[in-house]
């Protein structure tokens, strides 16, 4: 170790078997986190990134910049051509068993675009899949909640716009595209070491595909501690049941005395509200104020902090992301709960694939990250001998 390699972090005893928390293992060019502002993007924070065209934030984690009004037009244009799915993917899923959850679902889509399309270049693959994950994430709604067959993209419509039309939703508020839009411009990526990045990188490191890396990423964010959690807030607002201050106060007072969680509060790194939860209740206010659930939403946002402020053991008695983003969406048509981590997962393959591509590609002046290594201590297995 030379005085230009300084030391980041002395790792001890306690910190093994605590799931890698806040040990450093990497770089990442994407996004960053902070404990005050929250998430950005290539230096931008994410709700200022919040009104644009998803396809312009796609070309800002891939090429760590925004394109000019040409590029962008070229590079959604690149994105629509790339965008066709083989109707054997939309077959397969077809067959799928209904038992299987929506997870399933899109992992199954997604080990099937790779087996029916992959280059095998990084870049290649990356753009190919975000296109046409686009497709199946929508196809997966309409063929397993049985509203029918898959709806072909329209080449007039944005990324966004087309995953709205091609899902079709019975009953959709007109709100629904442009909600669909913000939401996957607010959850494409979050630094390098949440668990779905972390895993996707490290299966690349191993040289699998771009398709394959994502679909275990997709198996991490499945977890109910990763990308259930907005489901789990539905739940959560669902059960307060009232947007009534004080009877919202008992009943969250209620929980918290029974050791219960409050869901939608508090976080890992930040330390303000996050500002991606911010955006939400904004649009909310907006446009579904009058929503049952987006009511109690709003309440929840004044009654809760000034709880959780009560325990000093709570770092962060904030929203955070999740707060609202299960009653926007239940308010503006999609009812089943069970999707929703799809929808994470449509906009996180963004920020993932991208971050594939630079370990795969860009560190280490183009030698790549090589495969994961990292160290276990071997524990209670005391030499022994058969004779
Ligand atoms: N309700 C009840 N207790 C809470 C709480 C909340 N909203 N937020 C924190 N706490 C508790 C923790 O469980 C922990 O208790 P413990 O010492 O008995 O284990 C203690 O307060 C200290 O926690 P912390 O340092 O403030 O946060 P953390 O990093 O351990 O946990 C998080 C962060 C998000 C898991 C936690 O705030 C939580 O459980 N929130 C509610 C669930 C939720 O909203 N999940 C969605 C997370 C959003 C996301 O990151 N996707």
């Amino acid at each position: 170790m030379t005085n230009d390699d300084p030391v980041l972090f002395e790792i001890r005893q306690s910190h093994l078997n605590t799931g890698l928390r806040g040990i450093p293992v990497g770089t990442c060019r994407t996004s960053a986190v902070s404990p005050d502002k929250g998430v950005s993007y290539g230096g931008y924070p994410v709700a200022e990134l919040a009104a644009l065209a998803p396809e312009d934030v796609i070309h800002l984690l891939l090429h760590k910049r925004l394109p000019s009004p040409a590029e962008a037009k070229a590079f959604a244009e690149d994105l629509r051509r790339r965008a066709e799915v083989p109707q054997k993917v939309f077959d397969l899923l077809a067959a799928l068993p209904r038992e299987g959850h929506p997870m399933e679902w899109f992992i199954a889509g997604l080990l099937y675009l790779g087996m029916t399309g992959k280059t095998g270049d990084w870049m290649e693959d990356a753009l190919n899949c975000i296109a046409r994950t686009n497709a199946v994430a929508a196809a997966i709604f309409r063929v397993r909640a049985g509203w029918g067959k898959p709806i072909p993209p329209r080449a007039d419509l944005g990324y966004a716009a087309n995953f709205a039309h091609m899902l079709g939703a019975p009953g959709a508020h007109p709100q629904l595209p442009e909600l669909l839009r913000l939401f996957h411009v607010l959850h494409m990526d979050h630094g390098g070491g949440n668990l779905s990045t972390f895993t996707g990188k490290a299966v690349a490191s191993g040289h699998a595909d771009v398709y394959v890396s994502l679909a275990a990423s997709m198996a991490s964010l499945y977890g109910p501690l990763h990308g259930r959690a907005n489901q789990e807030c539905l739940k959560f607002v669902r059960d307060v049941g009232t947007s009534d201050r004080k009877k919202a106060e008992a009943y969250v007072r209620t929980l918290l005395a029974e050791g219960g969680k409050v869901f939608g509060f508090g976080h890992a790194v930040l330390r303000k509200e996050d500002p991606r939860a911010k955006v939400q209740y904004a649009f909310a206010e907006k446009h579904f104020a009058s929503d049952p659930l987006v009511r109690i939403v709003l309440a929840l946002r004044e009654v809760v902090p000034p709880i959780l402020m009560e325990n000093s053991k709570i770092s962060n008695p904030y929203p955070n992301v999740d707060a609202v983003s299960g009653s926007l969406l239940h308010a503006a048509g999609l009812r089943d709960d069970d999707y929703y981590t799809v929808l994470f997962g449509w906009s996180r393959v963004v920020g993932i694939a991208a971050q594939i591509v630079d370990e795969r590609v860009h560190m280490r002046d183009g030698k790549g990250v090589p495969i994961y290594r990292p160290r276990y201590v071997a524990e209670n297995q005391p030499e022994k001998h058969l004779s």
